[in-house]
């Protein structure tokens, strides 16, 4: 091999020793489909152009009080909008008019977000958590935008609420923004699960985690342990056995933002299981509290393309029709053996 012929480090990883942007990187993976026209590609350029601009504005989040706090008038007289709003409305505006998109929906609204009439429909359909774990904003920590991108179902026309259900093994792309110590950009289109880091100070989503695989060995549980007393028996004796109570497993560390993003972010690169499993803490929602169709579907296809699973206890998330926009469904994802795990204790406790 020539002093200055790299081909082995190419053949292993394309980009060893280049500065790879998020365009180049969308750009090189829809050329491995000779027949892709490139909508897709533009609706994940415009969804990281949404996430520059949440970031911007979610970093200075700290601000509102002294430019004013959200519904209330800033020194300019103007009401401050809710950043959950705000991210909803960036996240619409970047896509209404494209023609890439037949119809979206968001964890915001309770209906279905029609493409305005007098904008051109595409083939496919976008649905987004534009600011999940808002509620965390006002003390500083993570939170983060999740998206879904599916083919549309319908022939023709404006898309519909048949368009927005859809299981989701039929997934086109998934990712997420998590708004951290630095924002990130994740996403899947089923070659993988990539991550891109912005540089705030040019704007710009740069490669640094390719390929990321959930590590064989987790480190840790996630899970919102106070409501324990409200848990199945299944669940209550699988979070003992993750404590290693049985003396059958090393014990795993908790840890517990309680901002899915986050959480599932930390767990994506150290290894561990998030769950948020059915619970009898509110009568009326039994179900657990993640979304479907905006939570947990998007979040099991990046797990299962990082050599993960998600489950509901029962049965694979991916498999499961959504019934309604905003059904809730337990949730169970991360390292393989541990979500098996959760499904074992299950089928025999409960
Ligand atoms: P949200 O969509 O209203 O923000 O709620 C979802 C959030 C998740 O990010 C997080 O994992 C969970 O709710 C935390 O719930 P809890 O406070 O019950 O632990
Ligand atoms: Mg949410």
């Amino acid at each position: 091999m020539a002093v200055n012929d790299d081909s082995a480090v190419v053949a292993k990883d394309p980009y060893a020793g280049k500065i790879v942007t998020i365009e180049r990187f969308i750009l090189d993976q829809q050329r491995i489909y000779p027949d892709a026209t490139g909508t897709l590609t533009n609706i994940l350029y415009d969804i990281a152009l949404a996430a520059k601009i949440i970031a911007s504005k979610t970093t200075r989040a700290g601000l509102t009080d002294i430019l004013g706090s959200a519904d209330k008038e800033n020194v300019q007289g103007e009401v401050v909008q809710k950043l959950d709003e705000y991210a909803d409305q960036i996240l619409f505006k970047l896509n209404d008019h494209t023609g890439r998109l037949a119809v979206m929906a968001s964890e915001e609204r309770a209906e279905i977000i029609p493409i305005p009439d007098h904008f051109p429909v595409g083939p496919y359909v976008l649905l987004y958590d534009p600011l999940d774990g808002s509620s965390n904003i006002d003390v500083n920590v993570s939170v983060g935008t999740i998206f879904a991108i599916y083919r549309r179902k319908t022939a023709s026309g404006r898309g519909t609420l048949e368009d927005c259900l859809q299981k989701g093994r039929d997934l086109v792309a998934a990712g997420y923004v998590i708004y951290g110590s630095s924002t990130m950009l994740v996403y899947s289109t089923g070659q993988g699960v990539h991550g891109f880091t912005l540089d705030p100070t040019i704007g710009e989503f740069f490669l640094s985690h390719p390929n990321i695989r959930i590590p064989e060995k987790p480190k840790f549980y996630s899970v919102n342990q106070g409501y324990e007393q409200f848990w199945s028996e299944g669940v209550q004796r699988y979070t003992e056995w993750l404590q290693g109570k049985d003396k059958t497993a090393k014990p795993l560390s908790m840890r517990y933002i309680g901002s899915l993003v986050a959480d599932f972010h930390r767990n994506l690169l150290s290894g561990g299981v998030y769950y948020y499993p059915a619970d009898t803490k509110d009568p009326g929602q039994t179900s657990g509290k993640l979304r479907l169709v905006y939570e947990c579907a998007p979040m099991a296809f990046l797990a299962e393309q990082a050599g993960g699973k998600a489950s509901t206890g029962t049965e694979r998330i991916l498999e499961m029709q959504p019934s309604a926009l905003h059904q809730r469904v337990p949730f169970f994802v991360g390292n393989s053996l541990l979500v098996e795990k959760a499904q074992e204790f299950i089928r025999d406790f409960d």
